[in-house]
């Protein structure tokens, strides 16, 4: 089984989209481990190009020329270190794996790491690759050679998806060199992978190089999390990947807008019937790296940039019990190309920390928001519970976590009821105000929920929690 992310029972990552690794780490030490973390997705570490036109766009990382772990996040030693100490307060890092294919048709040059390499001669020596290792037009049905019918399982997975070249996943080889470079990543103390455009390579070719892949040191199978955008409009669906590990479900993103939007939209999260994953394959988050700017599978998304509607959106994620979770933590940006914030060398600026625990230096740290942050202390306590005591009414929504912890949110900001929270009798503090607020449950489970900041209209509180 590829889904256990290997973090004693916790059940939500966050994505530092862009961060080097010394700042990883450092996050790890100072934040994410406290805040009971499960762990880290990192941009990928390995060797990619470097685009100038535009500027150092954050998607040059999505177009490998080598498995070399040297790339914009920092050196393999970097990287080493990030990884040993965030595994040392409990955090693990999870990869954002690049495999479906190398560097664009028509790039050629020096990648991160030094490697010369030429796109349009299939020649990236670091590895090597040669042009035997990629997929040929006869296996591609497109006119132009790229993915254009995503009708067309061979069209979406043997063609080159914008112009990237192709790797072919079924020659050993090939295998050979990408469970490689999984085994490097584990032998560094990494748990788990993502598995970029998951759907443009065949379910049995991943397989085989997963299987390929070995155990982790303290045992067991690394985790695995496969990028698949499945929104109902195209051949490729999420169930293919349920045997390789958790699958991204997209239709969750649009889901929370509609909810957020309209309260009334909460009571149908989950729509089986719609092919959405099911709750122990779904890879669940708001918004991702691609579709808060206009890439991959975008449409009526929340985002840091509506910052009370993306904390109501993230808080009832977390509270809620569908799939495992994950957090984006973003930069700001207007333009959507443009990378980190970065220095007069284009490398990523440090992530400053404000007295007040926001981030500075053009850092959102989405992450650090009490309603985020300490939503994810709600979801490990209650993992495994039920829903109970659903209501949703008057733009106002709760509801237990089985008896182990409670959750009121209300879309005006106030909100004042008598509720069943079916919690045993005791004083309770409210985790999303770092227990500025106390709620009494009487001995028959009732307890007087009153919501009353606007801007943090939600609250939650578990048994066993701080008080
Ligand atoms: C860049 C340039 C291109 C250029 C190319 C090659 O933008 O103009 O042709 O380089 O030189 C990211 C960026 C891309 C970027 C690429 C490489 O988003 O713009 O191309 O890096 O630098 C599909 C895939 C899905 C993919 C999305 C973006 O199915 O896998 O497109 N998402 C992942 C990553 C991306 C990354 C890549 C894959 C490539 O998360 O960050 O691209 O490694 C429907 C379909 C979806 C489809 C979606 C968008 O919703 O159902 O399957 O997603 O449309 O087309
Ligand atoms: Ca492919």
């Amino acid at each position: 089984d590829y889904r256990d992310p290997h973090c004693k029972n916790k059940q939500v990552i966050v994505h530092l989209f862009e961060w080097k690794w010394s700042d990883v780490a450092d996050e790890c030490e100072r934040f994410l481990g406290k805040k009971q973390f499960c762990g880290v997705q990192v941009s990928p570490p390995n060797e990619h190009v470097v685009v100038t036109q535009p500027m150092r766009p954050w998607w040059e990382r999505y177009q490998p020329v080598s498995y070399k772990l040297h790339s914009r996040g920092g050196t393999e030693a970097e990287f080493k270190d990030m990884v040993t100490r965030c595994k040392n307060v409990g955090v693990r890092v999870y990869v954002d794996s690049v495999v479906n294919h190398m560097a664009g048709l028509g790039r050629i040059g020096t990648g991160t790491a030094g490697s010369h390499f030429n796109s349009s001669d299939y020649d990236f020596p670091g590895v090597p690759y040669t042009r035997p290792n990629f997929n040929t037009r006869d296996k591609c049905p497109s006119g132009g050679g790229g993915v254009d019918n995503y009708s067309d399982p061979k069209n979406v997975r043997n063609c080159f998806l914008v112009g990237l070249t192709d790797l072919d996943q079924s020659k050993e080889y090939v295998r050979d060199k990408i469970a490689e470079f999984f085994d490097h990543c584990i032998d560094l103390g990494v748990a788990g992978f993502r598995i970029d455009a998951s759907k443009h390579m065949w379910p049995d070719d991943v397989k085989a190089i997963q299987d390929r892949v070995k155990d982790l040191p303290e045992g067991g199978r690394p985790f695995f999390y496969h990028e698949v955008i499945d929104q109902n409009d195209g051949a490729v669906r999420v169930n293919e990947y349920y045997d390789l590990g958790y699958v991204t479900e997209f239709r969750y993103c649009q889901k929370i807008a509609y909810g957020v939007h309209n309260f009334g939209e909460f009571n149908n999260m989950y729509v089986p019937s719609w092919g959405m994953a099911d709750p122990s394959h779904a890879f669940v988050f708001v918004d991702n790296h691609d579709n808060q700017r206009g890439h991959g599978g975008g449409g009526n998304l929340i985002t840091h940039k509506t910052p009370r509607d993306y904390k109501m959106a993230v808080a009832f994620t977390l509270a809620y019990n569908y799939g495992f979770t994950r957090v984006m933590s973003s930069y700001y940006f207007e333009n959507t190309d443009a990378g980190p914030p970065h220095n007069a060398d284009y490398s990523a600026k440090d992530v400053t920390i404000n007295a007040d625990g926001s981030c500075g230096n053009g850092w959102v740290c989405e992450h650090r928001w009490n309603p985020v942050a300490n939503m994810v202390v709600f979801r490990n306590a209650v993992a495994g519970t039920d829903i109970k005591h659903w209501r949703n009414e008057n733009d106002e929504i709760s509801f237990a976590r089985g008896q182990k912890g409670f959750f009121a949110m209300a879309k005006q900001g106030h909100m004042d009821r008598n509720l069943q929270t079916g919690l045993p009798a005791g004083e309770y503090c409210d985790l999303v105000s770092d227990c500025m607020k106390k709620i009494t449950v009487d001995g028959s489970g009732n307890a007087h929920i009153v919501i009353d900041n606007s801007a943090e209209p939600m609250l939650a509180f578990i048994v066993d929690g701080p008080t």
